[in-house]
């Protein structure tokens, strides 16, 4: 503003910013690949049936190669919901807690609708557990309890974590048992009937993270002998070698009491899809709702999952690695008001620290000068549009961080240990043959470490 000269009117309190009359829904799951067993070319298509997320994607873009940041639930949210990288926090680990609203002076993305006037409303994982500052919440609610619903047995034994599935009982009349996540839509939308103005409104459902437990009248969706893909050939061949142990190494196991692992990983893997069909069914719920309020036009939705998950591929099961199982995750965009590219897939890399960046520009909000992503709003209008490319890290232990990088074909994940992962994903989905010991791609690997260094993950003087 310019002042001008003479002008005495007495100082007033600013105003308190007028937020535009649209609302934000972040809908955040829990462990929810994409569906790479199209991507690998071994079914012709999804036999996992989500069509409230595929009307979803029809009213907006759906991001094909979207990126965890850090794909491990803690580090993952943080750096999603700060837009600022591991490599910048140091947060790379669930034990990294962290209990401040405001870091590297990024208020974190509910707080920040908050202080720009919207009303904030909150359920659910939104935050890894421990997180809850109730002050940047107008309204918050939380279910621990699946009180009445009976559950498979936790196998769990001494420290070791296992994956396990089963169905449990549907509520009398074959609805819907009161989870915490149907407990949670439901409260959603209680919040959003009451709120007066515009909202940011954040869900965190638990599923389909493990135990894999789906309402039981959907125990006969998908044939775990027909439907599930067998491991690609190669699961038995020498890629391990080829990599660092810390690249493969996993802490979680199926329940030991499944003696046919074969037999397990396909039925572990149906009950995961059928808890992703229960998700769909409560995403569509609260998009109805929407729509009931009246709220549909003017009410971005973006869904995303923290991270994805291995079911046996790579020889493990679990997430924090940069292999494309645990790494990829869902990730749509719905924008009301922005229609042109409604409908397309956009096959641009790209990774959840754009997140923050993007709400930013959607809303005509200013961005916290420190966000590292870029905002997604060219891709958003064009999904054929040049883009920066998508990264992400893990730091196994102290001193062994990963870097991956992914603008194309290729993917490089960088070890500070020195052995690198070079993938050409166009002829290797499965990720099994590492080409970074082919001097036929030391141009390709120094031009991926060059982006790393662009991007300000390395520094300018680390080496290919
Ligand atoms: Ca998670």
């Amino acid at each position: 503003m310019i002042a001008i000269a003479g002008c005495s009117e007495p100082a007033k309190t600013p105003a308190a910013p007028q937020p535009p009359d649209r609302n934000m829904l972040l809908i955040y799951v829990e462990d929810m690949g994409v569906d790479l067993t199209v991507d690998m070319g071994q079914v012709d298509v999804s036999p996992i049936q989500t069509p409230n997320l595929d009307g979803l994607a029809k009213r907006g873009v759906h991001f094909r190669n979207a990126y965890s940041p850090v794909p491990l639930c803690n580090p993952a949210r943080l750096a999603t919901l700060f837009g600022l990288r591991p490599s910048t926090t140091g947060a790379f680990l669930n034990r990294h807690s962290f209990r401040e609203n405001t870091w590297f002076d990024v208020p974190c993305l509910p707080l920040k609708f908050k202080q720009e006037g919207f009303r904030t409303l909150g359920t659910g994982k939104i935050f890894h557990k421990g997180f809850v500052d109730r002050s940047i919440w107008d309204q918050y609610q939380r279910f621990r309890s699946d009180e009445g619903v009976e559950q498979p047995e936790d196998p769990r034994e001494g420290g070791r974590r296992y994956v396990f599935y089963g169905p449990y009982e549907n509520g009398p009349d074959g609805s819907l048992a009161q989870t915490a996540d149907t407990k949670q839509t439901n409260a959603c939308i209680e919040m959003m009937k009451s709120a007066d103005g515009p909202f940011f409104l954040a869900v965190g459902y638990h599923a389909p993270h493990s135990p894999y437990v789906y309402p039981e009248r959907f125990g006969n969706l998908y044939d775990p002998d027909r439907d599930v893909p067998p491991l690609p050939d190669a699961e038995a061949s020498e890629w391990k070698t080829q990599v660092p142990e810390a690249a493969w190494e996993c802490i979680l196991d199926l329940d030991p009491k499944i003696t046919d692992r074969e037999k397990g990983r396909r039925e572990a893997t149906v009950a995961y899809w059928r808890t992703m069909t229960s998700i769909d069914e409560e995403v569509g719920r609260l998009l109805d709702a929407v729509e009931e309020l009246g709220l549909t036009e003017k009410t971005a939705v973006v869904f995303l999952s923290d991270h994805g998950f291995s079911n046996g591929h790579h020889d493990r099961w679990g997430k924090d690695k940069l292999y494309e199982w645990s790494a990829r995750t869902w990730f749509t965009v719905s924008v009301p008001w922005m229609e042109a590219a409604h409908g397309q897939v956009c096959n641009r890399p790209i990774d959840h620290v754009d997140l923050y960046p993007t709400l930013m520009d959607l809303f005509g909000l200013s961005a916290p000068a420190a966000l590292e992503g870029d905002s997604l709003r060219p891709l958003l209008e064009d999904p054929q549009a040049p883009f920066k490319p998508a990264i992400a890290m893990t730091e196994p232990d102290p001193g062994t961080e990963a870097y991956m990088v992914r603008k194309d074909r290729y993917k490089l994940i960088y070890w500070e240990t020195g052995t690198h992962q070079l993938y050409d994903l166009v002829e290797d989905a499965g990720e099994y043959r590492n080409l970074s010991a082919d001097p036929q791609y030391e141009s390709v690997i120094a031009e991926h470490v060059q982006m790393l260094r662009d991007e300000g993950v390395l520094s300018e003087d680390a080496g290919p």
